[in-house]
């Protein structure tokens, strides 16, 4: 169970576009199980020399959904993410910010739905979360964690 994740470093600062990844080889991959990146420390410590500023990641999975039904998920994030499902952009997080919420609700079938979050930090704090909740968490907010 869990996200698989990839980590890109980045030698420059960004503004509102975050950084392009497209044929960039990640810095660093790892698993984790949920989206609980409360502070920079808790990226520090997927690996060493992870950097403080100035990287982004993306994580993929897939989500099973075992009652179907209308889901809402966020994510909180400093600086931007995106969440996105069966490829619909479900949460847009995207930009320069503090820690920030945003949310999105998808209608989803029973079965497997693949999942992708993205983020970025372009500097100062950095923190990443993503909850959902729906009739498979009985309307209760929970980590998203799905199986990679
Ligand atoms: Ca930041």
């Amino acid at each position: 169970m869990g996200w698989k994740g990839k980590y890109w470093y980045q030698n420059h600062y960004t503004g509102h576009a975050g950084y392009d990844n497209t044929g960039v080889a990640p810095s660093f991959e790892g698993r984790s199980k949920r989206l609980q990146f409360y502070n920079d420390w808790y990226f520090k410590r997927l690996t060493s020399g992870f950097p403080w500023n100035r990287f982004s990641a993306e994580w993929t999975g897939e989500l099973l959904i075992n009652h179907p039904g209308d889901y809402r998920f966020y994510t909180a994030s400093d600086d931007g993410s995106k969440l996105t499902i069966d490829n619909s952009l479900v949460v847009d997080n995207w930009g320069l910010h503090g820690r920030r919420y945003r949310y999105g609700t998808i209608s989803l079938n029973q079965g497997w739905h693949p999942i992708k979050a993205e983020f970025f930090e372009n500097g100062g704090a950095a923190s990443m979360r993503a909850k959902y909740r729906g009739p498979d968490t009985n309307n209760r907010w929970r980590y998203v964690q799905p199986y990679a």
